[in-house]
């Protein structure tokens, strides 16, 4: 693990809510179980749980926004998800979040998304660097050119907007126009995700459309439940990557691989949900055998009890990779960071010298 730990990591898909520490959920839990809010004996196994099936990960998703969704909680649930990652060595997280309403607490997508960057700011073992802004320099936060003089560890952090499936044309469009707003605030783009069996792609896809139009970035959840028809629309759509592809047909295959999208491969999840029956018939065996552009990621670090780390680790083992080639297959994610190309240039700078440093 250690090795893997010392590996510079590329994190593309990582839910903010499902990276959470078991720690911190148990004391969250722990605290509105003594307010009455929640029956804490009923919850805490329910946490405690390892391995479980994908229905009952969004049930425990519905429990997590309950003791997650207010505005301290979520600040303090992205500083410590960003700490968690840095401390791994990951130089570049993008990390994914459902904006969320509550107008009982007077919680708008736009407010729950600024408690999400005061987290961001409250980063003090690392520094998290905003795309410096052209319009409202007071908006970026730590530089990267000032980064570089400081010797605490450097992690890169974006942000992508995920649409819910469960939401209306209307919603998943205030979630577009917010990630537009919040372009200078680090939002690179807009993920789909969600309950796979929840909702139609056509309601989505308005939203999508005219976040292709913005020049916003898309990764869509796609394939993680067999639907074709949605699978072949989604791959139509072009998106810039997709996360799992695990139930696609021979057709919708072939179509994955001349479109050349780079798949978000989530092993431990995959495993867990019993999306894929073992490892050893994973689809990352013919992708990584074939080239095709993918990368290794957590999906939920803090849900399924792993770490970027364990995820090398594991298909390094599994599929008898060197250190070398799992080296190369981190520092390829660079082409499908969606951040420009000067946050591209300083990543390959930082492989670079790890590499030298590593004795690759
Ligand atoms: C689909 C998933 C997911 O957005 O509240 N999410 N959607 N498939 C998965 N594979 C297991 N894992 C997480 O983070 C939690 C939300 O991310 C999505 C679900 O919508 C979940 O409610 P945020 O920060």
């Amino acid at each position: 693990m250690e090795w893997w730990v010392s590996q510079p990591k590329i994190e593309l898909h990582a839910h903010l809510n499902g990276s959470i520490r078991d720690s911190t959920l148990l004391e969250l839990a722990r605290v509105l179980g003594e307010k009455g809010v929640i029956d804490f004996a009923g919850v805490e196994h329910v946490i405690k749980k390892n391995g479980r099936s994908l229905p009952e990960c969004f049930k425990l998703f519905d429990l997590i926004h309950v003791l997650t969704t207010d505005h301290a909680t979520v600040t303090r649930i992205t500083k410590e998800v960003v700490e968690d990652f840095a401390a791994e060595n990951v130089v570049y997280l993008e990390l994914r979040t459902t904006p969320k309403k509550n107008e009982s607490i007077g919680m708008s997508k736009r407010t729950y998304m600024d408690a999400v960057i005061k987290g961001l700011k409250a980063v003090d073992t690392v520094d998290v660097a905003f795309t410096p802004s052209q319009t409202s320099p007071e908006n970026s936060v730590t530089l990267i050119s000032d980064a570089c003089k400081t010797t605490k560890k450097k992690i890169y952090v974006r942000l992508l907007l995920s649409i819910d499936r469960r939401e209306t044309t209307s919603a998943a469009m205030e979630t577009v126009q917010l990630a537009l707003e919040m372009r200078d605030l680090g939002v690179v783009g807009i993920d789909l995700s969600g309950n796979p069996v929840v909702g139609e792609w056509e309601t989505y896809l308005p939203a999508l459309k005219f976040t292709k139009e913005q020049g916003l970035h898309i990764t869509l959840h796609c394939g993680e439940v067999p639907n074709r028809k949605e699978i072949q629309a989604m791959l139509d759509f072009l998106p810039q990557r997709i996360g799992h592809a695990c139930c696609l047909e021979d057709e919708e295959w072939e179509k994955l691989k001349s479109s050349k999208i780079p798949v978000e491969v989530c092993l431990t999840s995959n495993i867990m949900t019993q999306t894929i029956a073992s490892l050893d018939v994973h689809h990352f065996v013919d992708l990584y055998s074939v080239k095709h552009p993918l990368v290794l990621c957590t999906d939920d670090a803090g849900v399924f009890s792993t770490s970027l780390s364990h995820e090398y680790s594991v298909a390094a083992s599994s599929f008898g990779l060197g250190k070398l080639e799992m080296f190369q297959l981190a520092r390829g994610a660079i082409d499908f960071v969606f951040a420009d190309d000067s946050v591209k240039k300083d990543l390959r700078e930082i492989f670079d010298s790890a590499k030298r440093k590593l004795g690759l």
